[in-house]
């Protein structure tokens, strides 16, 4: 009998898991297993150096493991010779050396790496990421004939369809989809957040972060300090971890900031899940199961739920839905450069400084501060819609296209006009106040709105209102926004404009603000 040539089958380091399709058609006894770590996927933007150390250290965890399970994995490291700095170069080159007739690999969860492995004239054989619970297809189907597409639709037909938090009838559990009005209390002052569970970086890591600090110095962000699961085991020790000490309170505490608080009550699982260590759907299991049995309360768990089923799956719809256009939208028509201080911390807002300043340590913030911190300021500032994503694509240890762009583009600036999210999430200082104890320690005042020691928040959110008001204000959500600018005195409210014209002129300056 002829043997048959083997194939390839890629595994990326965001598909670091044992169910991934493309593993699922192939033979361990004939087939092999192409691994890469590469210059161009660990430069396209500047990442953080944790995540890098994240992704090829879990990387070669995952190699070790599929060796262990009968697979025979090709491993390029990044410094091994020959390694040509690209994943397409890199199956070309393994297609060639082991006369591999085909190429199997799973969907991207990046539009550009996909693209450039279609044009690539390689034999691929593509299969579908079943580890999202709403196929592309699927997700098109949904939105197909509607004209709107809301998170909170989508999310109940994901409730019935997976039967997450169901009376026995079919109806939600406690008699409603949504609680998140339980969900925006302030952080009582002496609650403090639970303790972040440790992970000791093993050789396989302390190897990696040599290999980071010697090739990726030019990039902002800490080196030191590394403290992530890197194994399907570990993943679930921290999920575990969550589940004991986080969840109960996630609900009530999900959109409070406070100093020297980079978690508080969030899992900090996603760049886990989002590499392939966890699974969407046992996680949800798990948090229907802890509030059946009375662990967790219903607002927790429905909170909880709603981001997995409900915004991670529907944004990352939405962008297979809407690439590659959506990335080039600017609905607002925005041009101011990022600032310097996004990437350095060097601000005096003590919210921004707090948010950045963990960020550049940890690779970490959680969505509110993300959303009504840095994402705030971006938009209220005008920010160019390119540079602020490539920022939170390049920081955060969980940053992928397919979940950071529909956030960032769509969320947080509004580019897309309002497909994603009915108004934009734009708010003054005030917000800032009531979620956090950052303006007590802030040397700007935040009840201040024209005055020099006034925070910038305050003017530069009625100028971002008065600015855009042909393309907001005949929304009905910003209606009430809107009486209360033209209620304004005219001598305070054009005051609140010079303010926020020399701020937005201080920033193009690049001065320190
Ligand atoms: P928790 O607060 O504990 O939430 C649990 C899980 O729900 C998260 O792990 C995540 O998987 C999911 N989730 C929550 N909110 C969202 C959301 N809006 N979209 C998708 N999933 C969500 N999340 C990413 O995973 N990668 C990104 O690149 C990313 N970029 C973002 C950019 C901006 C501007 C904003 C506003 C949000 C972004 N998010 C992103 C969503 C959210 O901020 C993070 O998922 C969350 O902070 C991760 O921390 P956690 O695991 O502690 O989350
Ligand atoms: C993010 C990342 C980095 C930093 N490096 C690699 C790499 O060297 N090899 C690899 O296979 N994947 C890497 N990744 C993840 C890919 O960029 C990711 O698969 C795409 O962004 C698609 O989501
Ligand atoms: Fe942030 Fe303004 Fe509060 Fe300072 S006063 S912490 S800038 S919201």
């Amino acid at each position: 009998m002829v043997a048959r040539p083997p194939r390839l089958g890629l595994v990326l380091g965001d598909q670091l898991s044992f169910d991934l399709a493309s593993l699922a058609a192939l033979d361990p006894t004939r087939d092999a297993i192409l691994m890469a770590e590469v210059e161009g996927e660990a430069r396209y933007v500047p990442h953080h150096p944790l995540k890098i150390i994240l992704i090829f250290s879990a990387m070669r965890h995952f190699a070790k493991a599929l060796r262990e399970r009968g697979w025979q994995v090709h491993y390029v490291e990044l410094n091994a010779a020959g390694n040509s700095g690209s994943i397409a170069g890199e199956l070309r080159r393994w297609q060639q050396a082991l006369g591999a007739t085909h190429i199997h690999l799973t969907e991207c969860g990046e539009w550009r790496l996909e693209q450039a492995l279609r044009d690539a004239q390689l034999p691929l054989v593509w299969h579908r990421d079943t580890r999202f619970l709403c196929s592309r297809e699927a997700f098109a189907r949904w939105a197909q004939g509607r004209k709107q597409l809301r998170m909170e639709h989508f999310y109940r037909g994901m409730r019935k369809r997976c039967g997450l938090l169901l009376e026995a009838d079919g109806s939600p559990a406690g008699g409603a989809w949504n609680f998140d009005g339980d969900n925006r209390k302030p952080l009582p002052r002496q609650l403090r957040g639970p303790f972040a569970a440790q992970f000791e970086p093993d050789a396989i890591t302390t190897a990696v972060v040599a290999l980071v600090r010697q090739r990726f110095s030019d990039h902002y962000g800490a080196v030191d300090g590394f403290n992530y699961p890197v194994t399907h085991e570990q993943a679930h020790q921290l999920w575990q971890h969550f589940l004991d000490f986080g969840l109960a309170a996630f609900g009530d505490y999900q959109d409070a900031m406070a100093e020297g608080e980079p978690y508080l009550f969030h899992a900090r699982i996603s760049a886990a899940l989002n590499i392939g260590l966890l699974d969407v759907r046992c996680l949800c299991d798990d948090v229907d199961k802890a509030w059946r049995e009375g662990r967790v309360p219903l607002n927790a768990a429905e909170g909880f739920i709603r981001q997995l089923i409900g915004w991670r799956e529907y944004v990352h719809g939405i962008y297979w839905l809407r690439m590659p256009e959506y990335a080039g939208l600017n609905h607002l028509g925005n041009q101011r450069a990022l600032p310097e201080f996004y990437w350095t911390g060097a601000t005096r807002m003590r919210c921004m400084a707090q948010t950045i300043g963990q960020t550049l340590r940890l690779g970490y913030a959680h969505h509110i501060q993300r959303l009504m911190v840095t994402g705030n300021f971006a938009l209220l500032a005008g920010i160019v819609p390119d540079a602020i994503c490539e920022w939170y694509l390049a920081v955060y240890m969980d940053a992928f296209d397919w979940v950071e762009l529909p956030n960032t583009l769509g969320m947080v600036m509004h580019a897309d006009g309002g497909y994603l999210g009915s108004k934009p999430y734009c708010a003054s200082g005030r917000y800032i106040q009531r979620m956090s104890d950052h303006c007590k320690a802030c040397s700007y005042k935040v009840d201040h709105v024209i005055e020099e020691d006034a925070c910038p928040f305050n003017a530069l959110y009625w100028h971002f209102l008065i600015r855009h008001r042909a393309q907001l204000s005949a929304n009905p959500r910003l209606a009430m926004v809107y009486r209360n600018l033209d209620g304004m005195p005219l001598g305070h409210r054009e005051a609140v404009w010079q303010r926020g014209q020399s701020l937005l002129a201080r920033l193009d300056a690049g001065e320190v603000v």
